[in-house]
């Protein structure tokens, strides 16, 4: 063989073996990637849940996601009301002022103009029909008192309460704002989360139930699910259907998905979410009055109430080991409880994982990879 075959011939094998080398520290790294799915019916709070992690780990928000979210305050806070109106007649109620009825007129007008085309119908004087509907008409207090006989966000209160600041000419998007405002998730959401030496694929999905068959995309390699339960839904009604109870769905789908032979082993978080409102709700409605709840006879107390909750959505795990799930209750619209439960979930899935992980970290270090040459899991 002359000298230039055999200087071709190493340069090859050189560079193969540096190709498989990248390979296999791709390979590697990828099984440092963790895959987190954020399950539950409409309006549970995985979104928010989602938002918060991103202000945890500081993932700044663009320009134009800033917009969006201000244009959504708005667009809930008209959507709400005109929600309000529409329900005083089939609940034997009028406007008690004299100018109501020409102020929900011009907020129909405004939201049916902000459908057909993206120009701002959210002027002053919506903001100020809105606001004095809220504060000065006595027939909108009443109604609000019965919200939960028909479908209106969560969150209504907020909007309403802060409605005059969204149309000030300096309104800035503060931390609140964001996580509070509602727009609606379609499809898959993929986001990244860098807790070295772990990287975490955290997968937020629409929960209403046109959006549910896309949730199979996701369901290969998950490493733990996040199930997201609105405990305020225990005597309210779903947006898909006003007359099934939101609990109600929330619990069949977590009997549904939990039970998917597919998660037979997977660690399952369960949420118990919006702990702010159910805490206030329960003073004056058992949980009794939900079906899936109606066996209860406690004393209606904050803790007593969460316990039978949580121990009912145990029992309807008949797959895998029940130990495997973790119960935490939260109110997602605080950033200090899902600080709290991400810590637990990252050190709960570390500890789950340990073995496999270490054993990675081992071979990357083995194999010179510089970035993980300090790393361990307890970093
Ligand atoms: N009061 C209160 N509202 C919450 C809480 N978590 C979420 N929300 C509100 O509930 C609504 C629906 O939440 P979202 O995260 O969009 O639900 P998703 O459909 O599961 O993604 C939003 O308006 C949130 O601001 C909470 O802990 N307390
Ligand atoms: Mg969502």
């Amino acid at each position: 063989m002359n000298i230039l075959k055999k200087l071709k011939k190493n340069n090859k094998v050189n560079s193969k073996s540096l190709l498989d080398d990248k390979l296999e520290i791709d390979g590697l790294e990828d099984k440092l990637n963790l895959k987190i799915l954020l399950l539950g019916s409409g309006e549970s709070g995985k979104s928010t849940i989602l938002k918060q992690l991103k202000l945890i780990h500081k993932i700044e928000l663009q320009n134009d996601e800033k917009e969006e979210y201000k244009t959504g305050l708005k667009r809930n806070a008209l959507q709400c009301m005109n929600i309000l109106t529409e329900q005083l007649s089939s609940h034997d109620l009028d406007f008690e002022q004299p100018e109501s009825k020409e102020l929900s007129r011009l907020l129909k007008t405004a939201e049916e103009l902000s459908l057909n085309d993206d120009e701002n119908h959210f002027t002053k004087e919506v903001a100020n029909a809105i606001d004095f509907l809220w504060t000065k008409e006595p027939s909108i207090k009443k109604i609000w008192e019965k919200r939960n006989d028909f479908w209106i966000m969560d969150a209504a209160y907020y909007y309403f309460d802060n409605v005059l600041r969204f149309i000030d000419d300096d309104f800035e998007l503060t931390e609140e704002d964001y996580v509070m405002s509602r727009i609606m998730t379609t499809g898959i959401i993929s986001t990244e989360i860098n807790v070295p030496p772990l990287k975490f694929t955290v997968i937020d999905v629409g929960g209403q139930r046109n959006e549910r068959r896309k949730w199979l995309h996701c369901f290969d390699n998950v490493s733990a699910l996040l199930y997201i339960v609105n405990l305020n839904g225990y005597n309210s009604v779903l947006f898909e259907d006003n007359s099934v109870n939101r609990m109600q769905e929330c619990f069949n789908l977590f009997k549904q998905t939990a039970n998917n032979e597919i998660f037979k082993t997977t660690p399952i978080f369960l949420l118990f979410n919006k702990k702010d409102l159910f805490e206030e709700k329960i003073r004056t409605e058992s949980i009794n009055i939900c079906e899936e709840f109606s066996d209860y006879t406690g004393s209606g107390e904050l803790m007593d109430s969460l316990n039978f909750i949580e121990k009912k959505f145990k029992s309807a795990l008949n797959n895998g080991d029940p130990n495997r799930v973790q119960v935490f209750h939260i109110a997602a619209r605080f950033k200090r409880d899902i600080k709290t439960t991400w810590d637990d979930v990252v050190a709960k899935l570390k500890e789950i994982n340990k073995k496999e992980l270490d054993n990675i970290l081992k071979e990357l270090k083995a194999r010179n990879v510089e970035s993980y040459s300090t790393m361990d899991l307890k970093a």
